[in-house]
């Protein structure tokens, strides 16, 4: 069969992509509807270099819909995707409303693709920064079993939203034209305080919850939790984050130290191996050839990247690795649309399972 597709928040920074992720994907397309909001209102986009008008976003614009992609802000997706799916059509939501929610299955199609045969009309997307790191943790986990996971994250400002990453580079041409750097939006959009990102780091990614991390950070501790461990008796990871924005336009890097639970079984060796052969991976790993993942190289790119493995050398059984990938892509269109792939691979996009 054939799909009527809308896209929510088609005029964002992911929603652009999501419309170029569909456009190439292998789903049967039966007709689109860009939606956003009434200040995007008969702006018009293309699918398949045909015009498509947008239309501001409505319960009543899900009537005859099949398949909705969302990318347009957490309120957003939890006003509209309920009305979605009452008028019988199956949403894949791209922001945090519905992820911890138990009946909500939230998916990295590489690790736990089986989980959309228990959905209820939503699926959730993950928060970019941990999707990429359970794609290059998952393989090490199925081969070595894991204990512990330290991730500290260098996240690029295209994650925070189209707007957020005019802003840095407007805030770099500044800099570089001896002005004063505006900043209206960084580290969060309405937050009391703003600081420029332009040739700066910001160790501050969402807002902070009352034990000192940020939400960015509870996330990846609470969403690796429930991909990796979902429907399984494995034994619990413990997870740690820190999280900093970095003056990069797209692309995630992560430097994550892990200790596998059979130390005896892994080596360096074999752990390139084994990211070497796994789903969604490409291993980018030679020093003498200076070869390791860069997000000016991710760019673009569906895949997650993986380098620099190597034991710690005071803790036997740890280890470390860099891993990088496309935010905008792996982290979010891209990651979206597969399961939606999977999801008519299995035909499951229709909400009779309720
Ligand atoms: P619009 O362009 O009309 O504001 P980003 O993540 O890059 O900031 O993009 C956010 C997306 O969500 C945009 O497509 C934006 O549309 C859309 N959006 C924001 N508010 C609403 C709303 N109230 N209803 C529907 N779409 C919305
Ligand atoms: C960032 N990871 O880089 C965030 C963006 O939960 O989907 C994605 C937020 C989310 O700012």
């Amino acid at each position: 069969s054939e799909y009527n597709v809308a896209i929510l928040g088609a005029t964002g920074a992911v929603g652009t992509r999501l419309i170029q992720q569909l456009e190439q994907s292998t789903i049967p397309v039966k007709s689109v509807k860009f939606l956003a909001s009434s200040r995007s209102a008969g702006k018009q986009l293309k699918f398949h270099n045909q015009p498509v008008t947008v239309e501001e976003a409505k319960p009543e614009s899900f009537e005859g819909v099949d398949l909705v992609l969302a990318s347009a802000g957490g309120d957003v997706s939890k006003r509209l995707l309920p009305e979605a799916v009452k008028r019988g059509a199956v949403c894949v939501d791209n922001t945090s409303a519905f992820r911890m929610d138990p009946d909500v299955p939230l998916v990295v199609p590489e690790v736990n693709a089986e989980a959309l045969t228990r959905h209820h009309g939503i699926i959730a997307n993950p928060n970019c920064s941990t999707i990429q790191m359970v794609v290059a943790l998952e393989p090490i986990r199925k081969a070595f079993g894991l204990k512990q996971v330290i991730v500290s994250t260098y996240q690029a400002a295209s994650g925070a939203g189209q707007q957020a990453w005019n802003e840095m580079n407007a805030q770099a041409q500044e800099h570089l034209d001896g002005k004063e750097m505006q900043s209206t939006i960084y580290p969060v959009k309405g937050g009391a305080k703003h600081y420029p990102l332009a040739f700066n780091l910001l160790p501050q990614i969402d807002v902070f919850e009352d034990d000192g991390y940020t939400h960015e950070e509870w996330k990846m501790i609470h969403e690796t939790k429930k991909i990796m461990l979902d429907d399984m008796d494995a034994p619990d990871i413990k997870v740690t984050a820190t999280c900093v924005r970095v003056p990069v336009g797209i692309g995630h890097g992560e430097a994550v130290y892990f200790e596998v639970a059979n130390p005896k079984e892994a080596s360096r060796e074999k752990i390139q191996k084994v990211l070497a052969k796994a789903p969604g991976v490409v291993l980018q790993d030679d020093p003498d050839q200076q070869l390791y993942p860069q997000p000016i190289n991710a760019e673009g790119k569906r895949e997650t990247f993986v380098g620099r493995v190597r034991g710690d050398q005071e803790n036997p059984g740890n280890y470390h690795m860099w891993v990088v990938a496309d935010n905008l892509l792996k982290g979010a269109a891209w990651n979206t649309v597969q399961i939606a792939e999977k999801l008519v691979e299995k035909d499951l996009v229709s909400v009779t399972n309720r």
